[in-house]
């Protein structure tokens, strides 16, 4: 999961929208109250599609996610133009510091209250004490600059190309799609979301890792990937970078290292995984809301009917993602119309 977010268009509710998000990090990173994170991201999301400028806290609790606290908050922010709870937040030097190394990769909310209980504040800190830092931590401090910045689509285009290459040098029979922001068509995306997957591998067939740690092999010796921060049986996560073009100057070829995930999915999954990992995950919430009301569990690996007692039934075969959309009886949605 990538960690920078891309700055939502111009919108008439622009303020009211970022200061819900800042309260949404917080309630994660610092309080880790789940239920008050979901809550502001919720409210951000709907007034963000709201298309005229919101005048009052009444005005926005009409909307669907905005509720009694939250409308006064827009009240108070109208009014005076701050919010009392976000200023003591950002004075606060625990939610800054515990903000700031949760932005490195690997350094959840929980272990970013551990190393600042140990008295680690700051990125020279964690610097100076790699040794508190695992393998996953290390690296994104080693990489933290570069993770930071978000991969534009064209640089993301150009790393598909050599992805879908390699692993076509590896065995053509592959699937290998780009999920995330990136097939819902974002102009950047955080970091790259690889699904792969092989007409001989089904779910029934238990464990296939060669089929995931050849494509990794191929990607490691071609030089692509520089670093692997975890490789299991189904998941490799770690880093990539495109290698320098010989006549491109510095600005359009900056050449970073950027975060890779690849997933091994068995074929008669694949289509509730490019769904699931295509999101949004605003997006992947709403639809599995509408499969429940409709009597169906839909998750990354399969949609399956719920009986009357609850217990979901066997998984249904689907072979494209619209399969899944008409089973609960929704209408189609293009990558392209699911980023909410
Ligand atoms: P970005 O990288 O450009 O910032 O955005 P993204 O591609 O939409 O987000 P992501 O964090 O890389 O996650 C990729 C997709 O995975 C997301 O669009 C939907 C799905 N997903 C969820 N929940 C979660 C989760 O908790 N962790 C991860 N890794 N993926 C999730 O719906
Ligand atoms: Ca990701
Ligand atoms: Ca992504």
């Amino acid at each position: 999961m990538s960690k920078r977010k891309a700055p939502q268009n111009e919108n008439p509710n622009q303020e009211i929208v970022d200061f819900l998000v800042e309260l949404a990090n917080y309630e994660k990173n610092v309080t880790r109250a789940l239920f008050k994170h979901n809550a502001y991201r919720k409210a951000a999301s709907v007034i963000a599609k709201y298309p005229t400028k919101i005048t009052t806290g009444d005005e926005a609790k009409k909307l669907d996610g905005v509720g009694d606290k939250i409308s006064k908050k827009i009240d108070e922010f109208l009014q005076t133009g701050k919010l009392q709870k976000l200023e003591k937040i950002r004075k606060d030097d625990t939610s800054e510091s515990i903000n700031l190394l949760t932005r490195v990769s690997g350094i959840g909310p929980a272990a970013a209250r551990k190393l600042f209980d140990d008295g680690i504040k700051s990125i020279e800190d964690l610097r100076k004490k790699q040794d508190k830092l695992n393998h996953h931590q290390k690296i994104g401090l080693k990489h933290f600059e570069d993770f930071e910045k978000r991969i534009p689509r064209s640089e993301m285009e150009r790393l598909e190309a050599v992805i879908i290459d390699l692993v076509e040098e590896v065995d053509d029979s592959y699937t290998a799609t780009i999920c995330g922001s990136y097939r819902r068509g974002a102009v950047s995306s955080g970091d790259i979301d690889i699904l792969l997957t092989h007409p001989d591998f089904k779910a029934e067939d238990g464990k296939k890792p060669a089929l995931l740690h050849a494509v990794v092999n191929k990607l490691v010796d071609f030089k692509f990937v520089t670093d692997t921060i975890s490789l299991g049986d189904t998941k490799f996560m770690g880093v990539c970078r495109l290698a320098k073009e010989a006549d491109a100057d510095e600005d359009d070829n900056p050449n970073l290292f950027r975060r890779i995930d690849i997933r091994l999915i068995p074929s008669d999954q694949y289509s509730c995984g490019t769904l699931y990992f295509t999101g949004s995950d605003m997006f992947n919430k709403h639809m599995r809301g509408i499969a429940l009301e409709n009597g169906f569990t839909l998750n990354e690996y399969s949609i399956r009917p719920l009986g009357s007692t609850g217990v979901p039934g066997e998984p249904l075969p689907v072979s494209s993602e619209k399969d899944i959309f008409d089973i609960i009886g929704m209408k189609y949605k293009k990558p392209s119309e699911r980023s909410m």
